[in-house]
């Protein structure tokens, strides 16, 4: 009927509208660190209109949304054939989240959706939900996905129907397209979340950092980002592992922390990018914050600039789960410009441009936590002298 196609062209405009839609850089002077831009880069309306709507007139006369899509967020990402790569997490509203890979040109907009949703491969056990795939294209060839994957936690007692098990989940690919499933992580520390793939070898090893956790969402009496080591990843099983960067009392990881994306290789050390997590009167405040490994010993943590790199500001502290950034993908492109793809508030996608020269800066030469008040004013107090003495 007129109706139905009207409805359908207005469907159409609307979509590529926000599609095409240009991203500029945030108006304001900022830290000299990153820039943030003024629009999300992927949100639950760019999920493509074929995945959401019946578009047979004579099954679906009102033309409604048949299968609802309620967040688009944490998403890896990967510079690949020269485009933009981010695989999102999507999260219907049916709860369940999946991955689907969304490419832009310039990696600041026009993320537009491969035609469907990325298939895994399911183990004997299949996964309940799955979540935060880190991209990681490994030196043995392939591009490992490393995520999240939750089941019921079978030793719940009878009426408890929330309780879970994390674990990663792992596949690896050689086009995107196709993804072979290994076994999930062998790991004796516990429920497992935040778990990356190191890109090199090291010592013949694959490496992996890891975020051990003693509940599904309380790390308990362990926690911090670990470090082990799997000889061959189609029997992971996570050896030597140990805490490399803990939790810490009144810090922004002062309750957990888990890791980012894979780590950026520089002259200097491993520039990483991580969660923090404390709690608060409103409830677990995320925020993101930067810390670097020594090249040789990757087990060592050289500098950590104290507090946040990036905390929710405006628009993204409201969402699902307020009060939270989240990021799991970055890319470092060739002329060194990062794009850091960030989450808000667990609904939408964002990007901050920086460069590996001011990533590396700001994690060297940013004065590191003192963990007292006092400390903080004699911070302060250091930079007022030097900047008096110029
Ligand atoms: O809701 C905030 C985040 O909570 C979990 O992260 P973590 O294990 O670090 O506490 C994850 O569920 C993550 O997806 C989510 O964004």
């Amino acid at each position: 009927s007129a109706r139905f196609q009207e409805r359908k062209s207005a469907l159409e405009k609307q979509h590529k509208t926000l599609l095409e839609q240009k991203n500029e850089p945030q108006e304001s002077v900022g830290n000299g660190i990153y820039e943030r831009y003024k629009n999300p880069v992927v949100t639950a309306a760019h999920i493509p209109l074929n995945w959401r709507f019946d578009f047979n007139e004579d099954s679906n006369p009102f033309l409604q949304e048949r299968i609802g899509v309620n967040a688009a967020f944490n998403a890896g990402a990967m510079k690949w054939d020269g485009k933009y790569l981010l695989a999102v997490r999507v999260e219907g509203i049916d709860r369940k989240s999946f991955f689907a890979i969304a490419e832009s040109p310039n990696g600041i907009d026009n993320f537009k959706f491969w035609d469907k949703p990325c298939v895994i491969p399911q183990t004997e056990e299949p996964d309940t939900n799955v979540y935060d795939m880190r991209l990681i294209h490994h030196e043995d060839g392939f591009v490992y996905g490393i995520f999240c994957t939750e089941r019921k936690d079978p030793k719940a007692p009878k009426g408890d129907t929330s309780s879970a098990v994390a674990n990663a989940g792992i596949v690896r690919s050689k086009d995107l397209v196709n993804w072979e499933r290994l076994p999930d992580l062998i790991s004796n520390t516990g429920q497992q979340r935040n778990v990356v793939l190191h890109p090199e070898f090291v010592n013949g090893k694959y490496t992996l950092y890891t975020r051990p956790q003693d509940g599904f969402i309380d790390v308990g009496s362990g926690g911090g980002i670990g470090l082990g080591y799997v000889e061959d990843m189609a029997n992971p099983v996570v050896k030597d592992e140990k805490i490399i960067f803990g939790k810490q009392y009144h810090t922004i990881y002062e309750l957990k922390n888990g890791l980012g994306p894979a780590p950026i290789k520089t002259s200097k050390g491993w520039l990483h990018l991580a969660h923090g997590v404390r709690n608060t009167a409103a409830g677990l405040r995320y925020t993101l914050y930067m810390f670097m490994t020594d090249l040789n010993d990757i087990t060592k943590v050289t500098h950590v600039p104290a507090g946040h790199f990036m905390g929710p500001e405006g628009i993204e502290r409201v969402g699902d789960v307020s009060n939270v950034l989240f990021s799991n993908g970055w890319i470092e492109d060739e002329d060194g410009t990062v794009y850091v793809y960030y989450a808000s508030s667990d609904t939408r996608m964002h990007v901050a441009v920086s460069s590996v020269d001011k990533l590396v800066d700001y994690v060297i030469n940013t004065p590191a936590d003192t963990f007292i008040s006092a400390g903080s004013v004699q911070t302060i107090l250091n930079q007022i002298e030097k900047n008096n003495a110029i």
